[in-house]
This record gives structure tokens, C-alpha cells and sequence, in this order.
């Protein structure tokens, strides 16, 4: 009987140390899988879809070429960059939020690798809009979808060079819009912008270039098209948690 006890004990402490240790992390076991910060380092994402799902607003030759290469080179360059390196089995939002230290290899491909993660699954088609909790949050801190578009879209218009535009919640935990430069992104302390990414777009030219060649603004206004609404909600309902 007591042996009972004591292996129920046991069983009973390592499901409350497992469950502490998971809450700590900002991390339920249930949206492991699913949380962005934890991104495996050993197995390079599927697409969620196929190359030509987002056409005509994202053609599939760009499609293939962005993942394919672009993305799978990051993936491998980070791979690589951090081996035999403390941030080997660091999960990836934790080594964001200590980048300045971890060297530009591992800023540039880590970067790389999560942003595209990231853009792939906000976009899809057949999704109607921001929730409710969203619509309301948008509507408070731009005053309305529109203009929230609006800011959004001109964040991705005026970032010179390569990089990305982001919603993001702050710390504050409010909506805000900014970019970052090359492959930068809001869970790195080198970022002035700072938050919980729910939202970006890549605007490097081999996002758009084979199909809508210097017109950036093009490309930009198509994207409101392909956007995932019901990845974005949910990655809202993560962060306000
Ligand atoms: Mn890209």
C-alpha cells in the first residue's frame, strides 16, 4: 500500500513539476507544437500547402523558390550556425531574446528561419476575418480595420530594403505595427520594435519579384487576400492569454 502511495506521489509530483515547467515556458503541452518559439531543430516544416494555393495573388514558381530554397537554406545555415553552440537545444524565442550575444550567423539564419514559419501559416485561403477579441483590440489601438490596413500596409511600403512588417502585442499587451531589416523580428532584443508576433509579411524581393517585379505596393495589396484569419486569431488568443 505504501508503495502505492509513493509511486502515485512520484506520479502526482512529476505531473505537477511537468505542467510548472511548461506554464513557465509560456508553454501548455497541448500547444507545443503549435507555439513558434518552440520550432524544431532538426526537421524542416512542410509548406501547409501547395505551391500554387495562394494564386493568382502568390504565384507557385515564387512559391517553390521561397520555400524550397530561400527558406530551406536558412533552415541549414541555423542548423548549422548554432551546433555545438549553447543555443544547440535552446529554444528558438529564447535565443531571439538573447540574439545581440549569439552572432550575426545565427541572428541572419534564425531569422530566416522563424519569420518564413511564421509567414507561411498566416497566409491560406478561405478564412473570413479577425475574431471578435481581435476586431475590437484592432479597433482600439488604430481606430479602425482600415486604418489598421492602412498603417500595416505603409509599415511594408516604407521598410527600405529587404525585411518585414509586423503586428505584433507588446508587453503591454496592445496591438502595434512596425518593421524590422533583413531578417530581424519583434522576440529579438536587438528589435526597437517588441512583442508577440501575430501577424507579418515578407517584403524582400523574392517574395514578389518574379511576379510583380518592383511593385512591392502590388504585392502588398494582394496579400490582404491570402491572409489566414483563423491562424492569425488564434495566435491572438495565444499571445493575450
Ligand atoms: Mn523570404
Amino acid at each position: 500500500m505504501k508503495s502505492i502511495n509513493f509511486v502515485k506521489t512520484i506520479a502526482l509530483v512529476s505531473i505537477l513539476s511537468f505542467t510548472a515547467l511548461t506554464t513557465m515556458c509560456g508553454q501548455t503541452t497541448n500547444s507545443k507544437t503549435n507555439t513558434m518559439e518552440n520550432l524544431s531543430l532538426t526537421e524542416f516544416p512542410a509548406l501547409p500547402y501547395a505551391y500554387d494555393a495562394l494564386e493568382p495573388y502568390i504565384d507557385a514558381r515564387t512559391m517553390e523558390i521561397h520555400y524550397d530554397r530561400h527558406h530551406r537554406a536558412y533552415f541549414n545555415n541555423f542548423v548549422a550556425a548554432i551546433k555545438g553552440t549553447v543555443y544547440e537545444n535552446m529554444p528558438v524565442g529564447k535565443t531571439f531574446a538573447e540574439i545581440s550575444k549569439a552572432g550575426d550567423a545565427i541572428r541572419n539564419n534564425g531569422g530566416g528561419y522563424y519569420n518564413h514559419v511564421l509567414y507561411w501559416k498566416i497566409m491560406g485561403k478561405g478564412s473570413s476575418g479577425p475574431s471578435t477579441e481581435l476586431s475590437a483590440a484592432i479597433d482600439k489601438a488604430f481606430g479602425s480595420f482600415d486604418k489598421f490596413k492602412e498603417t500595416f500596409s505603409t509599415a511594408a511600403k516604407t521598410r527600405f530594403g529587404s525585411g518585414w512588417a509586423w503586428l505584433v502585442l507588446t508587453p503591454e499587451k496592445t496591438l502595434a505595427v512596425g518593421s524590422t531589416p533583413n531578417q530581424d523580428n519583434p522576440l529579438m532584443d536587438v528589435s526597437p520594435l517588441k512583442g508577440t508576433p501575430i501577424l507579418n509579411i515578407d517584403v524582400w524581393e523574392h517574395a514578389y519579384y518574379l511576379k510583380y517585379q518592383n511593385k512591392r505596393p502590388d504585392y502588398i495589396e494582394a496579400f490582404w487576400n491570402v491572409i489566414n484569419w483563423d491562424e492569425v486569431n488564434r495566435l491572438y488568443r495565444e499571445a493575450v492569454k
